[in-house]
């Protein structure tokens, strides 16, 4: 069986399926570590882990399209004599918080919870210095394609690409990482190599990585062209043409409460709760502000910032937040209470305020207003 070789895992990670394995830490750990424990960070496999040995290990890079070498292949020792670089990037699940839009209308996919998001620091060789050691030329027309050691049924490798442009740019911070907070990779995050694609979404971080492809095409990889796209709430399954849309490469800007959880008695201290959870958003922009609200939007409350100090643009680490938010008596009598957070990045983007107007029927970019029910005690 192609599963007999799975990694075990952590207890608390809450299995959304088995096999292929598919989970998510409970949120109110998440917002506790800046950067995710990895036996904490939630797994999202299409297809059984492969098991690759250290020693066996070989990338290929094949350029297809444009300038460079047609062909060359390196082992993980020739990776790693290569400049190290380190970034702090989050890494989320396209479909995040599909749950939550599911309850508008049933959508298809993984009931995942605010929990398919992880932030970490990954360290690797850069994309950049590879390419352009192989003689790699900018070209705007060029994709980079990625292919995994997970194959389907039919022998087609997991795959997915981004613009060649972001692959070049030292400022898009694309690494072939071997760690993850300081450790070697997992098998279950992609060892020994995978790409980290800052600021972009999950599906675009290939893990097992063995084969990069510069072309003058996307990946032609089910989940680069019939998946992780966006639709208008209109569009149905009948209607559907998923060549019409753009694959989700930068994700929007959101955010989460992680403490308290929906429906927990919630003790209040002086006439106040102390709520927290994270933020972020996608293409390397900085989270500005977190508003918070326990009035419906009557009046709102700036919550306080954990977050790395680096450049907008290049900020792809996620935001942890904290505030204390009042509660008044009237409040307190009623014992129920309603939560919102909304998150704006540097680009004074914010999330929407509900999910109806964003529903698609793939679940993916899940990003309205944060909303959690507690009781108050
Ligand atoms: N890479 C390979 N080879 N196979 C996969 O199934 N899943 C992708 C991406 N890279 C996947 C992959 C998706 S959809 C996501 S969200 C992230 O990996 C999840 O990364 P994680 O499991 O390390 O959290
Ligand atoms: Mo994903």
């Amino acid at each position: 069986s192609p599963w007999a070789q799975e990694p075990k895992r952590h207890e608390l990670l809450k299995p959304a399926s088995k096999r292929p394995f598919n989970a998510e830490p409970p949120i109110s750990m998440l917002g506790e570590h800046f950067y995710t424990p990895n036996e904490l960070f939630y797994v999202r496999n299409h297809l059984p882990v492969p098991c690759l040995k250290a020693e066996d290990y070989e990338l290929e890079l094949e350029v297809e399209a444009g300038a460079g070498k047609p062909k060359c292949t390196f082992n993980l020792d020739e990776i790693k004599k290569l400049p190290k670089h380190t970034v702090t990037a989050a890494i989320m699940c396209g479909g995040n918080r599909r749950s939550e839009m599911t309850r508008i209308k049933t959508v298809k996919g993984l009931s995942w919870g605010a929990g398919a998001v992880g932030n970490a620091k990954w360290s690797g060789a850069r994309l950049c210095d590879v390419l352009r050691a192989q003689g790699v030329e900018p070209d705007e027309r060029l994709q980079v394609i990625f292919e995994g050691a997970d194959l389907d049924p039919t022998a087609h490798p997991f795959g997915a690409s981004i613009p060649l442009a972001k692959a070049l740019d030292p400022r898009g911070d694309v690494v072939l990482a071997y760690e993850m907070n300081d450790q070697p990779l997992t098998r279950d995050h992609g060892y020994p190599i995978r790409v980290i694609v800052p600021g972009t979404v999950g599906a675009r971080n290939v893990k097992w990585l063995t084969r990069i492809v510069v072309a003058d095409h996307e990946s032609d990889s089910h989940w680069q062209q019939n998946d992780y796209k966006g639709f208008s709430p209109s569009t149905d399954w009948d209607t559907v043409d998923f060549s019409k849309a753009q694959a989700i490469q930068a994700m929007p800007v959101t955010s989460a409460i992680c403490s308290p959880m929906p429906e927990e008695r919630v003790k209040v201290d002086k006439g106040h709760i102390t709520v927290y959870g994270y933020a972020w958003s996608g293409g390397g922009r900085r989270i500005e502000r977190v508003d918070l609200t326990n009035d419906g939007g009557k009046s709102w409350h700036v919550a306080k910032l954990e977050q790395e100090n680096v450049p907008d643009g290049r900020h792809y680490g996620w935001s942890l937040w904290t505030v204390r938010l009042p509660v008044t008596e009237e409040q307190q009598t009623k014992s129920e209470l309603e939560i919102w957070a909304k998150a704006v990045d540097s680009a004074y983007n914010v999330q929407p305020e509900t999910f109806e107007n964003i529903w698609n029927l793939r679940g993916v970019l899940a990003n309205a207003y944060h909303k959690v029910k507690v009781k108050l005690i």
